[in-house]
């Protein structure tokens, strides 16, 4: 049990637990570790009984299940309607969700197709418009809403191409929303993590060189964890971060302060 920052009794909803690498799952294990009720949504039955293993892995589990792809708004309004009807309030989300097709994130930008842009855009920046929309009645207590981005959102970094376009929108994204809901008390932040090993970043041919520069350049010299970004993310939805909205906190072991 976390002694610092106790959720007990309230309910966050956390997308985007693909296996145990998941920075959702780091997000999970941070909020479950200080008392809170968890719903995990996932995008296809290929992922329900994976999700379902881990979910029941946290000791006392009593975690829900909702199917829902983003890209659907029957799933969204679904997704929302079922946890309303399961379990009435809540007091957060975690959306950790991003894709864009595997050409777009080589090669010159310049080349993206508008398929590949409107996808990118729609799963990893909309969605988080999607979601905020379809929680906001159900945070009548107020709120915390966060998801993950990266600074090749604020930079060009290499390869990350239509993906740092993407992540731009949703932390533009992440302003817009924070001034609409706040007047009901529900705050919407970002944290931009340095590179981790996921799924996501399976198949990205220099990943090792990535992670080694982050060891030799930045102010911790060390590469930051999924447990890591899990306890970022349980502070902005604990009521310690509660004068704070609109913000894209840095958990990259201060990667981003260097020349
Ligand atoms: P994962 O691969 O573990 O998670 C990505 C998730 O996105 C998967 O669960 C995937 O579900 C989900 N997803 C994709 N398309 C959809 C959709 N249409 N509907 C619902 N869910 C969908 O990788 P990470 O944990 O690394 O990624 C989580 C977030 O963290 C992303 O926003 C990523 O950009 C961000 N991030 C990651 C960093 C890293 O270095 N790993 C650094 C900075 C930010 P499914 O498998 O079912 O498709
Ligand atoms: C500069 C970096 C190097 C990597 C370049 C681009 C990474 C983009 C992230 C994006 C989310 C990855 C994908 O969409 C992968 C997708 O095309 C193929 N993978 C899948 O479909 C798997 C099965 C599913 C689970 O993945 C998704 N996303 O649904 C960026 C690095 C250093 C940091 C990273 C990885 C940032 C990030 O945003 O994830």
């Amino acid at each position: 049990m976390n002694d610092m920052i106790s959720l007990q009794g309230k309910t966050f909803v956390v997308m985007g637990v693909a296996n145990f690498r998941s920075i959702a799952w780091g997000i999970a294990q941070s909020l479950h570790s200080a008392g809170a009720n968890l719903i995990f949504t996932y995008a296809n039955e290929r992922l329900e009984k994976g999700v379902r293993e881990l979910a029941d892995s946290l000791e006392n589990p009593n975690n829900l299940l909702v199917q829902c792809d983003v890209t659907s708004d029957e799933d969204l309004a679904k997704c929302f309607a079922s946890i309303k009807e399961q379990v009435g309030t809540i007091h957060g989300v975690a959306h950790c969700i991003a894709f864009a097709n595997k050409e777009d994130l080589k090669g010159d930008f310049v080349d993206t197709s508008r398929d590949g842009y409107l996808l990118s855009q729609n799963i990893s920046a909309y969605s988080l418009v999607g979601v905020a929309r379809e929680a906001k009645p159900l945070m009548v207590e107020g709120g915390s809403i966060v998801t993950l981005t990266y600074l090749g959102g604020e930079r060009v970094m290499q390869n990350y191409n239509l993906m740092g376009v993407s992540k731009a929108a949703l932390e533009a994204s992440v302003r817009y929303l924070a001034n609409d809901l706040g007047k009901y008390n529900i705050r919407v932040n970002s944290i931009s993590a340095g590179p981790i090993r996921t799924l996501s970043a399976k198949g990205v041919g220099d990943f090792n060189t990535i992670l080694k520069e982050i060891e030799e350049k930045a102010p911790l010299r060390r590469n930051v964890t999924q447990e890591e970004v899990g306890d970022s993310a349980l502070f902005l939805f604990s009521d310690l971060a509660r004068g704070i909205t609109g913000e894209n906190i840095h958990v990259d072991s201060g990667y981003h302060i260097m020349g």
